[in-house]
């Protein structure tokens, strides 16, 4: 670990970004949204496939609440009207941006760290993983694309249960909310999001993109819109190394689907 705010490393064609403030158990200011930012797009720039974690004990507290007072107290200048919500923009550019993101979850995961979980497109806790929305105890509201996102994952019911009671989910809750696709022991979530990192690495990069950025704007269609998007989208020219993947399957070559039954793990 460093005195970095997010830590980087590159393993292979998988960027590895930790949110690095564990005495404040990760926390979100501003500056450690201008480091972020730049990570994702380092990330996007030399990577196939990005993983968050949170270093410490817990993923992430959410919105800086330190700084927050100081806005709410009038002690620091408020954004400009008009800039678009720093937040935004950089969670914007994990959920819709080149490369597909998993987030490897422990500990608190509340509020804007909830947020910026659903940024991604995977997401893996382990046991000690907890999910809540504060903001109704903090007399704020959701600013980092949660209405938006958290809402199109567990429905307006549970969000709005999570924020009007203060209630916390269980990384099994979570699971069964669809927050998470996948749980694990304690101390695992990291490995477990590398291991699924490297199986999309293995995937086309037009596809990953498809997945991340057609994928979830057809969601938003309408029905006839949207069939209209998947045929633009499925019947492009393929690229030669769609046809190789092809050929690889015709001839016999392709590592077969093994199906969950006889899986030997
Ligand atoms: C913080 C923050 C924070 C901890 N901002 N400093 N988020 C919340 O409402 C969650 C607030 N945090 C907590 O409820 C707890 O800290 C935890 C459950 C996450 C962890 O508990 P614990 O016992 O391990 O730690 P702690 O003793 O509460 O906190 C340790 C230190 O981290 C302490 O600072 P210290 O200087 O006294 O050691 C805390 O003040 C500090 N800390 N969380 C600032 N969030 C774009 S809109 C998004 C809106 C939201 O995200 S609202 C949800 C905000």
């Amino acid at each position: 670990m460093t005195d970095e705010l997010v830590t980087y490393r590159l393993e292979g064609r998988v960027a590895v970004l930790g949110l690095n403030r564990p005495d404040k158990r990760n926390a979100i200011n501003e500056a450690v949204i201008d480091v972020l930012r730049c990570a994702v797009h380092r990330a996007g720039d030399e990577a196939d496939v990005g993983v968050l974690h949170g270093h410490g004990k817990n993923f992430c507290a959410g919105l800086d609440l330190g700084e927050a007072l100081a806005r709410a107290a009038g002690q620091t200048r408020p954004p400009r009207r008009g800039k678009r919500h720093s937040w935004h923009e950089v969670f914007d550019t994990i959920a819709r941006g080149p490369v597909p993101w998993v987030a490897a979850l422990h500990g608190a995961v509340v509020g804007g760290g909830l947020e910026l979980a659903t940024a991604a497109h995977i997401r893996v806790a382990d046991e000690s993983a907890f999910f809540g929305l504060p903001e109704g105890q903090r007399g704020i509201f959701v600013g980092g694309g949660g209405t938006v996102r958290i809402q199109r994952v567990v429905g307006y019911t549970v969000m709005a249960d999570m924020m009007l009671t203060g209630r916390l989910l269980s990384a099994t809750e979570g699971e069964r909310e669809h927050i998470v696709r996948y749980v694990v022991p304690e101390g695992q979530a990291l490995a477990r999001a590398m291991e699924l990192a490297a199986r999309i690495a293995k995937n086309t990069h037009e596809t990953n993109w498809r997945i991340t950025n057609v994928l979830p704007r057809i969601n938003d269609l309408a029905h006839d819109d949207g069939l209209f998007m998947e045929y633009l989208n499925s019947n492009l020219q393929r690229s030669p190394e769609t046809a190789q993947r092809l050929r690889e399957f015709v001839e016999g070559r392709a590592a077969p689907l093994v199906a969950p039954a006889q899986k030997k793990e």
